[in-house]
C-alpha cells in the first residue's frame, strides 16, 4: 500500500526520501507518477509531495541574466513568463506543445526532466542553452550541466534519496535565436514521434537538441558555422550532426520514418531559429 506524505520543509522531505530509499518517489504535478502508479509500472512505498514545502526555491525568479526555476513551476506558468518567452522562445514553444491546457496547468518543468523520458518535449529546447540542474539530498547539493543529467531511458543523475531543487538557465547572448519543432501522430495529447530544438548565434554556430530519437534526449552541435540561406551546405552539416541520433521503430513511427522526419524538422528548426535572430519574435 502506497503512503502519501506532504512535508512542510525541504529537510523533512530529504530525510523521508533517505529513510525510505528506492521505495520513495517525489511528486509534483503527478502527470507521470500517478499514471505509473495507476498502471502499476511504479509501486512506491511512499509518495513525497513537494508542493507543501515552504523553503524550496521560488517557482521562477530572474537573477541578473539568469532564469532560476524551482520544482513547482508548471509548464503553463513557464510559457506565460515574459523573460522566458523573450530569451528562450523555443522552450516556451515546447512547453505549449505538452499534453493539453489541463496537463500544462499541473505538470512541472522539472518533473518533465526528472521523468527521464527520451521524448520529454521541454528537454531538447533546454539542451540548446547553457542550463544547469541542482540536485539535493541529506548529504548536500551538487550542480551539474543538463547535458549530463540524462543517462538512459528513465534514468537521470537524480538518484535515490535526491530531489532536483533548481534549474538555472543563462540568458543567451545578443543576436541569438532558438526554435522548436515536433512531429506527433495527431494534434495534441500525444508524445513526440520526433522533436528538435535549434539554437543559433549571430555567427551561425548551431546547437541542436533532439527528442525521441535515442535512449535519452541528445545535444548535438553542428561542426561548423552555417548560413541557413545556403540550403545545400546546411543540409550536409545537419546530415553529419544527425548521425548522433539512433531512432528505433515503435508505435509512433518506424526507424526510417523518424530518420527522414528528423532531417526535415532539424532544417526547419534552424531556419526558424535564424529568423528569430532578426525579428525577436515570440510564440503566440
Ligand atoms: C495526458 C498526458 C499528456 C502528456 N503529454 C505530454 C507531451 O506532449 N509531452 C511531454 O513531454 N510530456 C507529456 N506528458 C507528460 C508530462 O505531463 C510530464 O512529463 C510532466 O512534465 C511531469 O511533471 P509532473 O510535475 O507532473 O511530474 P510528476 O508526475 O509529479 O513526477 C514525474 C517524475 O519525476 C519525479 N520528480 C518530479 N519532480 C521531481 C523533483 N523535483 N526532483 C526529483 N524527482 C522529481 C517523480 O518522482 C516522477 O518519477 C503528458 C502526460 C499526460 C498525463
Amino acid at each position: 500500500m502506497t503512503r502519501y506524505y506532504r512535508p512542510r520543509s525541504k529537510a523533512d522531505a530529504l530525510a523521508v526520501l533517505a529513510e525510505e530509499g528506492s521505495g520513495a518517489r517525489p511528486l509534483v504535478g503527478g502527470t507521470d507518477l500517478l499514471v505509473g502508479v495507476r498502471h502499476r509500472t511504479i509501486e512506491p512505498t511512499v509518495i513525497v509531495d513537494l508542493k507543501g514545502i515552504e523553503d524550496l526555491p521560488a517557482p521562477l525568479r530572474i537573477d541578473d541574466d539568469r532564469v532560476l526555476i524551482g520544482p513547482t513551476l508548471t509548464l503553463a506558468e513557464l510559457a506565460a513568463d515574459p523573460a522566458v518567452r523573450e530569451w528562450f522562445p523555443s522552450l516556451a514553444e515546447a512547453a505549449l506543445t505538452v499534453g493539453s491546457v489541463a496537463i500544462r496547468n499541473r505538470a512541472s518543468l522539472i518533473g518533465n526532466s526528472c521523468n527521464g523520458s527520451p521524448a520529454a518535449d521541454t528537454v531538447p529546447a533546454m539542451l540548446v542553452h547553457d542550463v544547469t540542474v541542482t540536485i539535493e539530498s541529506v548529504d548536500g547539493a551538487r550542480t551539474v550541466p543538463l547535458r549530463e543529467f540524462f543517462v538512459g531511458p528513465r534514468r537521470t543523475l537524480c538518484g535515490t534519496g535526491e530531489i532536483v531543487t533548481g534549474i538555472g538557465m543563462n540568458r543567451p547572448p545578443a543576436g541569438y535565436g532558438s526554435a522548436f519543432q515536433r512531429l506527433t501522430r495527431r494534434r495534441g495529447v500525444d508524445l513526440a514521434t520526433v522533436s528538435v530544438a535549434a539554437g543559433i548565434d549571430r555567427h551561425g554556430t548551431v546547437v541542436l537538441g533532439l527528442g525521441a530519437v535515442g535512449p535519452r534526449p541528445l545535444r548535438t552541435p553542428l561542426d561548423e558555422p552555417v548560413d541557413p540561406a545556403e540550403g545545400e551546405l546546411l543540409k550536409l552539416a545537419l546530415e553529419r550532426a544527425l548521425t548522433a541520433a539512433t531512432p528505433i521503430s515503435d508505435i509512433r513511427g518506424g526507424r526510417e520514418y523518424r530518420t527522414a522526419m528528423l532531417a526535415v524538422l532539424a532544417r526547419r528548426a534552424v531556419q526558424a531559429a535564424a529568423d528569430r535572430r532578426r525579428h525577436e519574435e515570440v510564440p503566440a
